[in-house]
């Protein structure tokens, strides 16, 4: 039953049941014979229903969407220097840093965190990443397999832009020099916009007449209509909200449904730039024009191919590299006794030209920083659900705050036990000190998000 709850929802993480049979909680031998420690092995599962976060790269082909999730991941997504290179949306894990509730506590040796980890108080929650690759000019019309790569998009909260900033790549990725990248944000917000809007206009006659025949509210057809994005009611009638004394649907002329599809757009895909290849020598000019231009928008300058590079010569024990910092420390800086490997003077250069280029005159390779700009976007905050509010232990063991999951601020603390539980009876609910929560209590960052949910048994 657990099996099928699990592979029947997408984004759970896969391999809850074989680590929660091996867990300390209870032994699987006695799972058939004792009846609490069943339900307290499921109330335990259950705590993962939650749907990961799911960000997706998108960019046009080598702007270093497939770098930068290397740069984000383990994972070895194929890099190349020419168009579809990745044909297959690439999914992969990153972490998202925040700051993890054991710090409060000054409990951060005690922090063995289920999923991602946790390093002296930094909390690496897991998030999913797609690469989506293959978007070119007029994917809406099917270009180059253009509307499959569009259909990857809709599962995703959140889109990260990699823009090729030094301006070495055309509108469709081939080599060249002085491109302007202002063309690649416009066109891939167009992209998207014409997308949505070829799919609802294609039967806004008949949209409208069952509107109209069903006495719907706009919100209702709306949600009928745009849930095939991964969007819920809450989502469109925050779209809708933004727009306040709109006329009935049916009387929409094509202006008010263009208006309608862009706030949707913005509220289903909030957006982060990666104004990307900044090490280049052109790309400076170009990083001052589109901040000019879109000073509201969020962007974060990122060199993906540095990250990639300091991050393998740190797995070779060239140097030791803390991501996300400007600090990069090689044998000539720490001694023989860091028991690092000495360079040669070409490497020795190339790490030279690193910190010249990049690490001292940005601060950092930017990347870590681009997925704490997506939790800004989707305003996230980490809830940390435990079972002991006394010790934050997930109910035995010594190891506290094992889960972590993410949601919007502001929500109220009865949808995060939805969320993290699915429909089940909660009896109440206590944060910290004991102190009980109400279920329509908002989640915020450092308040209400230390929870221990008490369930009615049997239910
Ligand atoms: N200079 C520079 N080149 C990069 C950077 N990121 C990626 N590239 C290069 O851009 C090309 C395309 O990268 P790739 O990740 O395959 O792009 P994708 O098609 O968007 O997945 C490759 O040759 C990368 O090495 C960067 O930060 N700086
Ligand atoms: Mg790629």
């Amino acid at each position: 039953m657990i099996s099928l709850l699990f592979s029947s929802s997408e984004h759970n993480f896969y391999s809850i049941i074989l680590l929660h049979y091996t867990s300390p909680f209870c032994s699987p031998l006695y799972l058939s014979i004792s009846l609490s420690c069943i339900v307290s092995h499921l109330s335990f599962l259950l705590f993962f229903m939650a749907r990961e976060t799911v960000i997706a790269l998108v960019g046009k082909p080598s702007s270093g969407k497939s770098t930068t999730l290397n740069a984000l991941t383990d994972a070895n997504a194929k890099v190349g220097a020419f168009p579809f290179t990745t044909i297959d949306p690439n999914k992969a894990t990153g972490y998202l840093e925040v700051e993890c509730a054991c710090s409060r506590f000054g409990k951060q040796k005690l922090c063995k965190p289920n999923y991602g980890y946790c390093r002296n108080g930094k909390r690496g929650v897991p998030v999913m990443l797609l690469d989506v690759a293959g978007l070119v000019p007029n994917a809406h019309l099917g270009r180059g397999l253009g509307n499959k790569f569009l259909g990857d998009l809709t599962e995703a909260d959140c889109l990260i832009h990699i823009v090729d900033a030094s301006g070495t790549t055309d509108a469709e990725g081939k080599a060249t020099r002085g491109y302007d990248p202002i063309n690649d944000i416009e066109w891939l917000q167009d992209e998207i916009f014409r997308w949505i809007l070829g799919n609802l206009m294609e039967r806004w006659g008949s949209v409208v007449r069952r509107h109209v025949a069903t006495k719907s509210t706009a919100l209702e057809t709306l949600r009928a209509q745009l849930g095939g994005y991964s969007a819920n009611s809450q989502l469109i009638a925050r779209a809708l909200d933004s727009l306040p004394g709109l006329p009935p649907l049916q009387d929409w002329d094509n202006a008010t449904v263009e208006k309608v599809v862009r706030a949707f757009m913005e509220t289903k895909f909030p957006t982060v730039l990666a104004l990307n290849k900044m090490d280049h020598p052109d790309a400076d000019k170009n990083v001052s024009k589109i901040i000019l231009k879109y000073p509201k928008q969020k962007a974060v300058l990122t060199s993906s191919i540095t990250e990639v590079l300091l991050r393998k010569l740190a797995n070779q024990n060239y140097i030791q590299y803390d991501s996300g910092t400007e600090f990069v420390d090689t044998i000539e800086d720490l001694g023989p006794e860091s028991g690092l490997k000495p360079m040669d003077e070409k490497l020795k250069n190339r790490i030279e030209n690193i910190r010249d280029l990049v690490l001292y005159r940005f601060g950092s390779t930017g990347v870590v920083q681009l997925l704490q700009a997506a939790a800004d976007v989707l305003e996230l905050v980490p809830v940390f659900p435990v079972r002991n509010m006394n010790n934050f232990t997930g109910g035995s063991g010594d190891n506290v705050f094992r889960d972590c999951v993410l949601v919007k601020r502001g929500t109220p603390v009865i949808n995060v036990a939805r969320k993290i539980m699915g429909d089940v009876t909660i009896a109440s609910i206590e944060g910290v000190g004991g102190m009980r929560v109400g279920e329509e209590d908002l989640v915020d960052r450092g308040k209400n998000d230390i929870l221990s949910f008490k369930l009615v048994p049997g239910h």
